[in-house]
Order: structure tokens, then C-alpha cells, then sequence
């Protein structure tokens, strides 16, 4: 019995990549120290990993920015707009890299970079690889060599992992037409034979190739993508083992499949899925061993060892033990580094503590697995406490807040529906309102600088007392508004400079919330969440956000938006928990919402924007469960956004949205105006709306802010032209596609000048 990690986090247990990167590419810091910071991680992981009992320690889960970007660079899917770097000569493969990443304007460049999505369904973002018709492939990048080498040095055998062809190419676009990029197997594949030849070389012995595809809905051609790959892997390398990882989902229908592939190990996330284990049991073949991913690498709560033992248990009966294989559930990279680092009891109770588990916790209780299956006795301290802690949450007053169920229980039909149809609503909010054609408005959030982020860290450090903390945000807000209604904005919004994020900053206000000091998760790149974590009940002791919307509004005449994060988003964002459906949280928090919403129109605010722009990434990864998960969600965002008169308007906004086949859904979101991001694809999302006859108003977003160039007017008078083609003018809003928060000012003036400069030429068709 061996026990195995799939991977690491590698932002370092203090965030020591995220500093380490932001000072290389802002010129404080030289490659050399960059490459330092690194390997200082890679061997603390590593060691790390050994110490708590891991046989097979994982190798190329590190990287700089994202592993399937490295994975591009070692198959060389660089595409042509990149190359002038290469042939400049000057710059190093790690600019090269970045470059992909982060896009590339120095020296009379201008290249944009690789396209950033959702992996499956976290909030972790990855670069997605493009490809062309006859694409050739070959080895460019030797990283998981080299940290296979590097690891060596160390005194450890490492197991590399890397992601599987098959899924490589599914991850990826056509960035042409005529050909479909699984076709591409064959030229892609002798780039990954090169690679385990290298490996075989320095005597790798374990291949972890994730392929994560295989549990999810798969194609005639895509199944037979497997079957030919894997078969000409064994061919080539008969006695190098290979271990493939499925994760966020299971087998379902796809067991034999999985089973008939010649490889020496299966990975199941039996976490998500454990009613795939009797139908895997099954069609298993003789020699194949089974890793069981029974530890829950999504979320931080201790295992059940009880009952993980009882599965474990099951398999060694049906295989023996020598096939079987302890883990969690996928890779460490979508939970924190380390519990032990909360050491703050005012900010996450002892209590609460004692439930959960980070990554080094995580890999623990892999362990213990390991040892109370080994040795068939109970009555360790490990165990005994863990099942006390098991007990102690289930039973704690903590958790449990009759209220708050008895509310849920509740909810009537009448309270997910506005009083009267969008017709007469937009009728009756124009009388309140009085907005010109082509309204203009931004989504909420305006530049973060160094010097607010300064300010709420002296905060919380006691070096600015609260009075002073509030006056500088006031006084921030203040020139915000004048400078809005100084260029002629419509909608106008406060800001939101006191929060640190838009899931955080709500997590910290609610009940049955509690945070973490140190609980970084990577999102992208250099760039963290804190997720906040649901242990109990949510309910909301006080009003959130009406502070801010009510100063903001006494300054200005001008409609200012109430900003609120959507109940689906909270959610998905945050670290929830694992001991009542979603859909019951969902709801509660939704309740806490709808009570803010409430607060906020009697307050006078008469405009309010529920973001949700998790509600995409939120669906299942097998569509056979989409209509049960859009049924809660939109049912909750619902809840949180209609308990208002039909004179309040509610906006709603989301971001990187795939739209064409949840439009019906969003329709019956039914926000009166819904913001989305439609700037980098010319418009071309708005057809689904277009083609569906989305009743209610739209705000396409008419300029890309995730990059600091400043569009023309021309350009998005352009777009709206194109916008208004299919959309009726009536119905068309005016927005930037996303928050400003990570955007500089210089831009941001500029454009926001443009963009009001090309709502006011529409409204004067003799000027167009
Ligand atoms: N998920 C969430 N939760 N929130 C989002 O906005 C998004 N947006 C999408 C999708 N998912 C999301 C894109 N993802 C960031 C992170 C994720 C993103 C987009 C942006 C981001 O900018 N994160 C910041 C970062 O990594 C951290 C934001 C934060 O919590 O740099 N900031 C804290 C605050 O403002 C400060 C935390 C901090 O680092 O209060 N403080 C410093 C420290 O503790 C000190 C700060 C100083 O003195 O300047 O060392
Ligand atoms: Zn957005």
C-alpha cells in the first residue's frame, strides 16, 4: 500500500512566489532570485511532503504561473505573435514565458497573451493553449526533467506529474477553422514519448498523467483519443508505471473504459464521486492498482477516517492490499498550505480550528490512512481524536441556528418573484430614474492602489485607528463621486475601497462565517483569495453595505448603485460546508442578501447590482446535473434580488460567460439589467441574446478592463453599433466588461472619458 500526493500548492506557505514574481516583473528583483525563490519552495514541499509520510512525492506540480502554460512551452505550442521574442535574442525563456502569460508591450512589442479560463469548476484560472491546423509539436521546455534531476539531488525519487495529451488538447482552442484539435494526437504525441524516455533516463520509475476529461462527458473520438494514446505508451514503455488521475468527477458510464486503458494505476476522486468505486470494482483489470482519492483536496475539513477506512477496507479486501493507493481527492492546489500558521484564536476559534485541515494536514491524514489500514487497529491518537472532532461538530451549538432553518424552511414561491413583469417595472424605474438612452455606468469597483491596500494592513495592525481608517476611505470616496459626475456618468458607484474582495469582505460580516490570516489559495498567476469559510448557519446580524451606498448617495444627486455580492458567487468562492447540500447554504446566504437589498432601497438607494459571476463556473461538470444545480442557483439569486418594489432597479453582472446554453436560465435570473463581458469577443457573445430575444436591458461591456490600453471612442461607438444590431437600442447600457479594482487610474480616467465621450455620440444620431 503506498500513499501519494497529486500535488502541492507552490505560492509558498507566506506567499513567497506572488512577491517573488510581482518584484521580477516589476525590474526589483533579478532572474536569478526569482529561479532562487523556486527551488527554495520546490525543496521545502518536498521535504515537507516526506516528513508527513508520503511515498510517491509529485515533481512539475511547481511552476512559476500556471502548469499548463508549462506544459505548452515543453511541447513548444508557442504561438507566432510570441516569436519575435525568441528571435530578438535578448530575452530569456522565463520572459518568453511570462510573456504568454501577462502579454508583452517593451522594445516596439505589443503581444497580447494566451487566453486565461476557469480550471473546470474552481476558481483557479489557467492559460489556454491555441492551436492550429497540422500544428507541429516538439520538445522545447525540459522543466520536469530538470526538477525530477533537482529533486534527485535532494535524496528524493520524486513521481512528475504532468497533464495527459488528451486532456492537453481538450483544455485548449482551435485558433483556426477546419480541423478539430484532437486530430492533433498524433503530432502531439511524440513530444510526450520523448519525454518519458528522458525520464526513463534518469530512472524515473512512477508517471502521474492527469487526464481529467476522462470523467467527465466524453465523444466517440475523444474515447478513442485514450484508448490509441495510452496503448502506444505501454508499447513504447512497457515497464514505466503509470498512474492516471481523474478528479472533480466520476467514471460514471466510462469505467471500462478507464479500465481497458494499459496503465499500472487508476486515480479516483472519491470525494466528489463515490458511487463510481462498485462499478470500477467491477471491470478492474488483474494487474491494475487503484489509488482511492478519499481526502478532500477542495475544501478544509478533516477527513472522516472512519469512513474513509471502511472504503479502503473494502478495495484491499476485493484487490489486496499491494494494489491499493491512498490520496486526496485531486491536487493540493485548491486549499491552503498550512493550519498550524492560524494561530490567531479571535480570528478562527480553537473550536472551528479542530475541524479542519489544510494541504500539510491533508497529506497527515493520507498518512494515518496508511498506518490504521496497515495495522487494523483503532485505537491510535490520531484516530480517536479525529472522531471526537467529528462528533463535537456535528452536535456544536456553533453550527446550528433553528432561525435560520426555520426561515429557509419558509420560503414561499411569492418571495423568488418581483411584483410586476419587466415591462412595467422599467416603466416605473424610468419615472424614478430618468436616464438618457445608452445609459452609462461602471461595475462597481474602481482602482485598489497600494495606498488604500496600505491602509486597511495598518488597520488591522492598530496603526490607523478605525476614525482615521474611515475619514481617508470617505475622503476617497468623495473625489470618486465628484470626478464620476464630473465626466457625465449615468449610474454612479462609491468605489468599494473597503473591501478587500468581494466574497471576503461579506464572509467577514455574516454568522456562521469565520476566516483564516494565512488561507491563500492561488487564482491565478500572482494572484490569491483568502476564500472565507461557511462552518455553520448563515445569517446576517447587521446591515453590510448601506454605510457606504448612504454616504455615497448624500453626495450627488446622481443615482448611486448599491453593490452586492450574489448569493451563488458567496458560495462558490468561498470554502463551504460538507454537511448539508449547497442548495441549503446557497439559500441561506441568499436570505442574508435579500435582507441587505431591503436595506439598502430603504436607505433611499434606488439602483442595486448583485454580482454573479460564479454562477457559470458553478455548473456541473457532467450536464445530465446541470438542471438540478440551475434550479437552486437561479432560485436563490432569485430570493436574494425581488424582495424590492418595482421601482428599485437590480443589475447583475458576470464575467468570462459562456452564455449560449444557460440563456434561458439567465433570462430568468430576470435582473432588470444585466452587465456582461462581451469586448474581447467583438460583440460576438450578444448574438445568444440577440437569437433568444433576452427581454430584459443588457449591458454589454464595450472595453476590455484586463489590460491597461485605453480603447478610442471610435472603437466602441463601433461596438455598440454592433451591439445595437441585435439588441434594441432601448434595451442597451453602456460599461466598461468588469470591475476596475485591478486596473491603475491613468487608464481608467481615460477610458471611462472615451466611453461616456461614445454613449453621448449615440444619443445624437446626426453626429454618428
Ligand atoms: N475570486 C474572488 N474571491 N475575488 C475576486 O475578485 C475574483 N475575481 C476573479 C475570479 N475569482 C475571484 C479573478 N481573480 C485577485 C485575486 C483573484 C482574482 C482577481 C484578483 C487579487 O487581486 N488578489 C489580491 C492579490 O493576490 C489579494 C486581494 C486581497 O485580499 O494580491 N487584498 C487584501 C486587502 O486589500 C490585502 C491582502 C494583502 O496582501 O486588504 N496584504 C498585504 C499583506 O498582508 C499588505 C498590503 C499592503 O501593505 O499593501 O502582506
Ligand atoms: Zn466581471
Amino acid at each position: 500500500m503506498l500513499t501519494h500526493n497529486l500535488g502541492y500548492p507552490r505560492i509558498g506557505s507566506q506567499r513567497q512566489l506572488k512577491k517573488a514574481c510581482e518584484d521580477y516583473w516589476a525590474g526589483k528583483s533579478t532572474l536569478q532570485q526569482l529561479l532562487h525563490t523556486g527551488s527554495k519552495i520546490r525543496e521545502e514541499n518536498w521535504l515537507l511532503q516526506k516528513q508527513e509520510g508520503i511515498d510517491l512525492i509529485p515533481s512539475n506540480d511547481f511552476s512559476f504561473y500556471d502548469q499548463i502554460l508549462d506544459m505548452s512551452l515543453m511541447v513548444n505550442a508557442i504561438p507566432e505573435r510570441f516569436h519575435e521574442i525568441v528571435l530578438s535574442g535578448k530575452k530569456s525563456e522565463t520572459d518568453l514565458y511570462f510573456a504568454m502569460a501577462r502579454s508583452f508591450q517593451k522594445d516596439g512589442m505589443d503581444i497580447t497573451a494566451l487566453e486565461m479560463t476557469k480550471w473546470f469548476d474552481t476558481n483557479y484560472h489557467y492559460l489556454v493553449p491555441e492551436f492550429r491546423k497540422n500544428q507541429p509539436f516538439k520538445l522545447f521546455s525540459t522543466k520536469i526533467i530538470d526538477e525530477f534531476n533537482e529533486a534527485k539531488q535532494l535524496g528524493i525519487q520524486t513521481k512528475p506529474v504532468l497533464i495527459g495529451p488528451v486532456s492537453y488538447l481538450l483544455l485548449g482552442k482551435e485558433k483556426e477553422s477546419g480541423f478539430d484539435r484532437i486530430d492533433l494526437i498524433p503530432n502531439l504525441l511524440p513530444v510526450y514519448l520523448e519525454i518519458l524516455k528522458r525520464l526513463e533516463k534518469a530512472h524515473v520509475e512512477w508517471v502521474q498523467f492527469d487526464e481529467p476529461f476522462l470523467a467527465l462527458d466524453l465523444g466517440e473520438k475523444e474515447r478513442e483519443a485514450f484508448t490509441y494514446v495510452y496503448t502506444q505508451i505501454r508499447k513504447e514503455f512497457p515497464k514505466l508505471k503509470i498512474l492516471l488521475a481523474t478528479y472533480f468527477e466520476g467514471l460514471d458510464g466510462q469505467g471500462s473504459l478507464a479500465a481497458s486503458l494499459p496503465v499500472c494505476a487508476l486515480h479516483l476522486d472519491l470525494v466528489r464521486n463515490a458511487d463510481q468505486l462498485p462499478e470500477l470494482l467491477s471491470v478492474i483489470p488483474e494487474k491494475m492498482s487503484l489509488s482511492l482519492g478519499v481526502v478532500d483536496g477542495r475544501n478544509i475539513w478533516i477527513n472522516d477516517l472512519e469512513a474513509s477506512l471502511k472504503t479502503i477496507h473494502e478495495v484491499v479486501d476485493r484487490l489486496g492490499e499491494a494494489r491499493v493507493m491512498i490520496a486526496p481527492s485531486c491536487s493540493l492546489l485548491h486549499v491552503p498550505c498550512d493550519l498550524a500558521l492560524e494561530t490567531d484564536e479571535h480570528i478562527l476559534l480553537p473550536e472551528i480550528k479542530s475541524w479542519m485541515a489544510f494541504a500539510k494536514q491533508k497529506l497527515r491524514e493520507v498518512a494515518l490512512l496508511k498506518n490504521l489500514a496497515k495495522n487494523g487497529t483503532k485505537d491510535s491518537g490520531g484516530f480517536l481524536k479525529n472522531q471526537a472532532s467529528l462528533a463535537a461538530r456535528k452536535t456544536a451549538p456553533l453550527i446550528h441556528d433553528p432561525q435560520v432553518k426555520a426561515r429557509v424552511a419558509a420560503i414561499t414561491p411569492a418571495m423568488s418573484s418581483r411584483k410586476s413583469a419587466f415591462a412595467l417595472r422599467k416603466q416605473n424605474q424610468q419615472k424614478v430614474l430618468n436616464l438618457p438612452v445608452f445609459p452609462t455606468t461602471t461595475i462597481g469597483s474602481f482602482p485598489q492602489t497600494k495606498e488604500v491596500r496600505s491602509w486597511r494592513a495598518k488597520l488591522k495592525k492598530g496603526e490607523l485607528s478605525p476614525e482615521e481608517y474611515d475619514r481617508l476611505l470617505r475622503e476617497e470616496t468623495t473625489e470618486l463621486i465628484k470626478w464620476q459626475e464630473e465626466i457625465g456618468l449615468d449610474v454612479l458607484v462609491h468605489g468599494e475601497y473597503e473591501r478587500n474582495d468581494m466574497v471576503e469582505y461579506f464572509g467577514e460580516q455574516l454568522n456562521g462565517y469565520t476566516f483564516s490570516k494565512n488561507g491563500w489559495v492561488q487564482s491565478y498567476g500572482s494572484r490569491c483569495v483568502k476564500p472565507p469559510i461557511v462552518f455553520g448557519d448563515v445569517s446576517r446580524p447587521k446591515a453590510m453595505t448601506v454605510y457606504w451606498a448612504e454616504f455615497a448617495q448624500s453626495l450627488t444627486p446622481v443615482p448611486v448603485k448599491g453593490m452586492l455580492t450574489g448569493p451563488v458567487t458567496i458560495l462558490q468562492w468561498s470554502f463551504v460546508r460538507d454537511d448539508q447540500p449547497r442548495s441549503e447554504t446557497a439559500y441561506q446566504i441568499a436570505l442574508a442578501i435579500r435582507d441587505e437589498v431591503q436595506d439598502l432601497e430603504k436607505a433611499g438607494i434606488r439602483v442595486i447590482q448583485i454580482d454573479e459571476p460564479a454562477i457559470r463556473e458553478g455548473l456541473p461538470l457532467r450536464k445530465a446535473d446541470w438542471p438540478g444545480y440551475l434550479d437552486w442557483s437561479i432560485t436563490a439569486f432569485r430570493i436574494s434580488s425581488t424582495g424590492v418594489e418595482d421601482e428599485t432597479q437590480i443589475h447583475t453582472h458576470m464575467c468570462y460567460s459562456e452564455f449560449n446554453d444557460i440563456i434561458r436560465d439567465i433570462a430568468d435570473m430576470d435582473a432588470d439589467v444585466i452587465t456582461i463581458e462581451c469586448s474581447r469577443s467583438q460583440m460576438e457573445l450578444l448574438d445568444a441574446f440577440g437569437e433568444f430575444n433576452y427581454p430584459n436591458d443588457i449591458g454589454p461591456g464595450v472595453y476590455d478592463i484586463h489590460s491597461p490600453r485605453v480603447p478610442s471612442q471610435e472603437e466602441m461607438i463601433f461596438l455598440l453599433k454592433k451591439a445595437r444590431a441585435v439588441i434594441p437600442e432601448q434595451n442597451l447600457w453602456v460599461n466598461p466588461d468588469c470591475g476596475l479594482k485591478t486596473r491603475h487610474w491613468p487608464e481608467t480616467r481615460e477610458a471611462l472619458i472615451q466611453m461616456v465621450g461614445a454613449a453621448k455620440a449615440l444619443r445624437e444620431p446626426v453626429l454618428v
